[in-house]
C-alpha cells in the first residue's frame, strides 16, 4: 500500500519544506520536492495537501483514561479518549498505569494494559505511577523497564493516597539514576495543602475557587525546589509534570542553568484559563476547571510567563493531563463533579483536553505570535517523543519514521464547543472560544483514520509501544 501526500508544507521541529511525502505501508519511505518524482503514478492513494501543513502526529505524554479518582473514574475510557485524541491530531499517548498502596507495581501495570488492549484508536505507552515505594516495588522497576516502561511518576501531593515522602522519593530517584530512567514528579506540597484545605472548610469556604486558593503558587514552587534538590542528590533525571506556577518554572530554569537534567511540562489549561475568567465563575460552574496543580490568577502573570518559558525552552513539553469528569451524570459512572457540591475538596480533579491540545497550541502559540511553527511541533510531538523514548519512530516526519501524519489547515476559523468535540464529557473547557487552524486528515502508521470529517479507523488500531530510555539529556 502506497500513499502520497502531495503539495503541502512539511513542518518538523527543525525544517519547513515544500515537499511530498511517500508512505509505504506503515512507514515514511521518501520525502522529495514536488515535481521531482513520479510517485503519484503508482500510489494507491493521493492526499492533496496544497495550502496545508503536513506535520507529525501529536505525542501527548500525559493522559489519564479511566483514572479512578475521588470515588469515580475519568469519564473517557481508552476507546473514547484515544478516538478523541485522533480527532485532535494526536496519534500517540503515554498514559499512567497506577500502583496504589499495598499493591505491586507489576499488578498495577497488568491492570492498565488489560484496560487498553484492543481498545485504542492510536498508539499508546505507559508510565508507571509508583504509589508505594519499598524493596519489592523498586526491584519490580527492572521488569517494567524490560516491558517498555522507562518513566516513573511520584506524587508529593495527595497524602494517604498516592503520596511519597522525601525518603521514598530519594530511593526511587536513586533507582532511576542507576537504571537511566526518568522520574516524573507531581510537585505540590500535599501536607501543607491539606492544612490549608481544612482551614478553608472550617471558615465555610466551600466554592470551587477555594481549590486554587488553598494550593497557592508557593506550595508548587517549594515542592519543585525540593524535587530538584533530591534529584541532584540522587543523580537522577527529573521531569516536573503539569506546571502552573511561574515561580515553579523559575526553579526549573535555575536548575537547567546549572546544567542539571531537569525538564518541565505545562498544559493548555494553564495557558488559557484563569481564576478570574473560569474557576471563580458563579454557582458551581468553576468545578469544570478544578484540577491539580490548579488554574491560577491571571493577575499574577502565570499565563504570560508560561508562554515565555515555552519559547525559551525552560519548559520543553505541552501535554494535557487529560482527566475528564462530567458536570452532570456520566452515563456509566453517574455523579462526577457534583460530588463536590458544597465541598470543593470532594470535586474530582481534572479537565478534558486530549482533543484540544495540538490545535490550541497552534492557535495561542503560532497565531498568537508567541512561538514559531517549528517550536509548535517540538512542544507537541518531537520533545515528548525524545524524552519518553519514542523518537524517531514517533515525533517527526523522516524516512523510516512511522507514518503518523496530520494534514493541518492553517486557514480555517471555527468555534470550540462541547457540541463539536468527541471526548466523552459533557462540557468543553474552551466553550465558545474562536480559534484558527484545524486538523483535517490524520494517518496512524499509514492508515487514514480521520478524513472529510469522518472517523475511518476502528478500535484496536492503536498498538502498545514499549519505550526506550530518553534520548535527550538536557
Ligand atoms: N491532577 C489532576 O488534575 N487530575 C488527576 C491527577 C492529578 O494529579
Ligand atoms: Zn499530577
Ligand atoms: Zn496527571
Amino acid at each position: 500500500m502506497k500513499t502520497l501526500i502531495s503539495g503541502g508544507t512539511v513542518i518538523t521541529a527543525i525544517d519547513i519544506t515544500a515537499a511530498d511525502v511517500l508512505i509505504e505501508d506503515e512507514t515514511v519511505v521518501a520525502i522529495a520536492a514536488p515535481g521531482s518524482h513520479s510517485w503519484g503514478d503508482d500510489a494507491d492513494k493521493v492526499i492533496d495537501a496544497t495550502g496545508k501543513y503536513v506535520v507529525p502526529g501529536g505525542v501527548d505524554p500525559h493522559t489519564h483514561m479511566e483514572l479512578p479518582f475521588g470515588g469515580t473514574f475519568a469519564s473517557d475510557n481508552f476507546e473514547s479518549g484515544t478516538r478523541a485524541a485522533a480527532w485532535g491530531g494526536t496519534t500517540t499517548i503515554v498514559d499512567f498505569a497506577v500502583q496504589t498502596k499495598g499493591e505491586s507495581l507489576l499488578g498495577g501495570f497488568d491492570v492498565w494494559m488489560a484496560k487498553a488492549e484492543g481498545e485504542c484508536a492510536i498508539d499508546y505507552g505507559f508510565h508507571m505511577i509508583a504509589g508505594d515505594i519499598n524493596d519489592e516495588s523498586l526491584a519490580e522497576m527492572d521488569t517494567l523497564i524490560e516491558r517498555g516502561v522507562t518513566s516513573f511518576k511520584l506524587f508529593m501531593a495527595y497524602p494517604g493516597v498516592l503520596y511519597s515522602d522525601d525518603g521514598a522519593i530519594l530511593r526511587a530517584m536513586q533507582k532511576a539514576a542507576q537504571t537511566g530512567t526518568l522520574i516524573m514528579m507531581h510537585a505540590e506540597n500535599g501536607m501543607a495543602i491539606d492544612v490549608l484545605r481544612a482551614q478553608a472548610l472550617e471558615r465555610g469556604e466551600t466554592d470551587p475557587v477555594h481549590h486554587s486558593i488553598t494550593r497557592p503558587a508557593i506550595t508548587e514552587s517549594e515542592a519543585v525546589h525540593r524535587a530538584i534538590k533530591l534529584a541532584e542528590l540522587a543523580g537522577a533525571h527529573l521531569y516536573i509534570v503539569h506546571m502552573s506556577a511561574k515561580e515553579g518554572v523559575a526553579e526549573v530554569a535555575d536548575a537547567r542553568d546549572k546544567g542539571l537534567p531537569v525538564f518541565g511540562e505545562t498544559c493548555p489549561q494553564y495557558l488559557f484559563l484563569s481564576i478570574e475568567d473560569h474557576l471563580d465563575a458563579p454557582g458551581f460552574e468553576g468545578a469544570k476547571y478544578v484540577c491539580s496543580t490548579p488554574i491560577r490568577a491571571k493577575a499574577e502573570g502565570h499565563q504570560d510567563a508560561l508562554w515565555m518559558y515555552l519559547a525559551t525552552n525552560d519548559l520543553q513539553v505541552v501535554s494535557t493531563d487529560h482527566c475528564p469528569f462530567c458536570m452532570d451524570d456520566h452515563h456509566v459512572y453517574g455523579t462526577q463533579k457534583k460530588l463536590g457540591l458544597g465541598d470543593f475538596t470532594a470535586i474530582p480533579n481534572g479537565l478534558p483536553g486530549v482533543e484540544d491540545r495540538f490545535q490550541l497550541i497552534y492557535h495561542g502559540g503560532v497565531v498568537g505570535g508567541r512561538i514559531d511553527l517549528n517550536r509548535w511541533i517540538e512542544l507537541c510531538a518531537t520533545a515528548p517523543a525524545k524524552l519518553f523514548g519514542l523518537y524517531p519512530k514517533k515525533g517527526t516526519i523522516a524516512v523510516g519514521s512511522d507514518a503518523d501524519i496530520v494534514v493541518f489547515d492553517p486557514g480555517v476559523s471555527w468555534t470550540k464547543s462541547v457540541d463539536q468535540h468527541h471526548m466523552d464529557v459533557d462540557y468543553s473547557a474552551y466553550e465558545g472560544m474562536e480559534v484558527k487552524g484545524k486538523v483535517e486528515t490524520v494517518l496512524l502508521r499509514g492508515k487514514v483514520i480521520i478524513e472529510d470529517d469522518q472517523y475511518l479507523g476502528s478500535k484496536g488500531d492503536g498498538a502498545y509501544l514499549p519505550r526506550e530510555r530518553m534520548s535527550v539529556h538536557h
